[in-house]
């Protein structure tokens, strides 16, 4: 059996791995964040590894909201962990950046202390869509049971919201207004929908509060983008022959790496923008291109994909008629909804995110891209949908997508398999009562406001997705070969 990766075997593992170039029993943390899950630990940990060789106490205090599993399984190798990139040329490294891990639900003092340390200049988060607990109008879900919860019991917080405006009302009595809160997730104006979220809170809380994080606090937008498939046994035991030790958690990602972000600070911050990290005045075209371009399609690969028994990105970009449907959807309907940016070369970006796809190094399970669509698809594909609408261009293939969920529902629901979505109930239940049948359903599920907003009112939006069921049911049935992308 192999060593296992601690601080004590770094000096023992193969030559080729690179390992961290700072002073790892002396650095401390000046970051807390939130959510530090896979995509947080081979992206924003990966910049701040690299900064950390420019000095100061830059790593990270990463806090799991729920789970224990990742700062159980660190634990045993000092939070050390492999990154490897999955590409034409491979590599694997070991990240120190992470310095400490918590869980909110067994350290959640010594979480709250942390964050309202002096020495904390940045608190950043990926705690996906539903974390940041907005309603489709894009105000704080004031009946959302967490912040039920938090509102009733404000010291305690369960939610994201909750434990920021906690932090920020003892930072506001302790006068430390130096810290800048960055939300990293996949959602459109993230930083202003976190700031939206937190102030709201803090509002119904207490006025001077609110006012204080108004007046103080900095929370720029980003865009964030790397894909970062999940970790399986075959890619552990990948690593611990890479290594020549064991590491419980590594994570993988391909080699393309990208993390914009809106140079508005109310604190210092690493050294990002010498590792790569582009600061801007104005982040909203990149989030806008990227959520529509790469997720708008991934999410639209997922459902169609797992409809026709496809089980990797790779496997549905493979497929003609899906690779076809692809580059249809993004040269008729999604690229023209995002012109008007001189410095951003919308179709080449396009085309290499095909070019992605096709790695075929990296195993991306559809089904991990498929979940919590309730709260994907706003985002990914019916703001396009809605600029299409106005500006009288197709909405045939995003409708495409949508029919493609609609289906997916409909058949995991049928075959008694659960749905990953905070709406799983609901959805679970409406498919029940249609008795799955399938068109039924689908005339349901775009009626959720919470979803679909003022679309569940607009008929061409809704005759069009209905319309897709059909024919996407038709295709399932006649079976791959004899499919073209016209048909859909
Ligand atoms: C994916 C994203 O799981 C998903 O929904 O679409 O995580 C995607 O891989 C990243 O946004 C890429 O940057």
């Amino acid at each position: 059996m192999s060593k296992q990766l601690s601080l004590h075997t770094l000096g023992e593992l193969k030559a080729d791995i690179e390992v961290p170039n700072y002073d790892l029993t002396t650095t401390g943390c000046g970051i807390v964040h939130l959510g530090p899950g896979a995509f947080h630990r081979a992206h924003q940990a990966f910049y701040t590894e690299r900064a950390l060789a420019f000095g100061g106490d830059w790593r990270i205090h990463g806090v799991s909201m729920r789970s224990a599993s990742l700062k159980d399984a660190l634990a045993r190798q000092d939070n050390l962990y492999a990154l490897s990139i999955v590409d034409d040329e491979p590599k694997t490294q070991v990240i120190g950046a992470i310095g400490q891990l918590s869980t909110l639900s067994r350290d959640r003092e010594r979480i709250v202390e942390a964050m309202v340390n002096s020495a904390t200049k940045i608190i950043s988060l990926t705690v996906t869509e539903k974390g940041y607990c907005l309603n489709s109008s894009g105000h704080l879900d004031t009946e959302h049971p967490e912040i039920i919860s938090d509102l009733q019991n404000p010291e305690k917080p369960v939610s994201a919201i909750g434990l920021i405006v906690q932090t920020l009302k003892l930072r506001m009595q302790a006068g430390y207004a130096d810290v800048t809160v960055i939300s990293c997730d996949n959602v459109s104006d993230n930083g202003k929908k976190l700031r939206q979220a937190v102030t709201e809170y803090a509002g119904i809380l207490s006025q001077a509060l609110e006012q204080w994080i108004t007046e103080n606090i900095a929370f720029p937008c980003t865009m964030v983008d790397s894909i970062t498939p999940a970790t399986d046994s075959e890619f552990s035991s990948y690593v611990e022959q890479k290594l020549g030790a064991k590491d419980n958690w590594p994570i993988q990602r391909e080699a393309f790496t990208q993390w914009v972000v809106e140079d508005h600070f109310s604190s210092p911050r690493p050294c990002w923008e010498n590792v790569g990290v582009t600061f801007t005045h104005d982040v909203s075209f990149f989030e806008k291109a990227k959520l529509r371009i790469l997720n708008g399609t991934h999410s639209t690969l997922a459902y169609v994909g797992l409809l026709f028994e496809k089980e990797t990105v790779f496997d549905a970009i493979s497929t003609p008629f899906m690779h076809q449907l692809i580059s249809r959807l993004l040269s008729n309907e999604i690229v023209p909804s995002l012109q008007g940016n001189d410095d951003f070369d919308i179709n080449q970006y396009a085309a290499s995110i095909l070019k992605r796809y096709e790695n075929k190094h990296i195993r991306h399970m559809l089904s991990q891209i498929a979940w919590d669509g309730s709260q994907k698809i706003p985002f990914r594909i019916l703001d396009t949908i809605r600029d299409n609408i106005s500006a009288n261009r197709s909405i045939d293939l995003l409708c495409t997508a949508v029919a493609a969920w609609c289906v997916f529902i409909n058949e995991r629901s049928l075959r008694n398999a659960p749905i990953t979505d905070p709406l799983a109930d609901e959805l679970n239940a409406l498919a029940q009562a249609c008795e799955h049948k399938v068109s039924l359903l689908a005339s349901k599920l775009i009626g959720i406001e919470r979803i679909f907003a003022e679309l569940v009112h607009h008929q061409g939006f809704q005759s069009t997705v209905l319309n897709k069921v059909e024919v996407l049911t038709a295709c399932a049935e006649q079976g791959l070969s004899q499919l073209d992308s016209d048909k859909m």
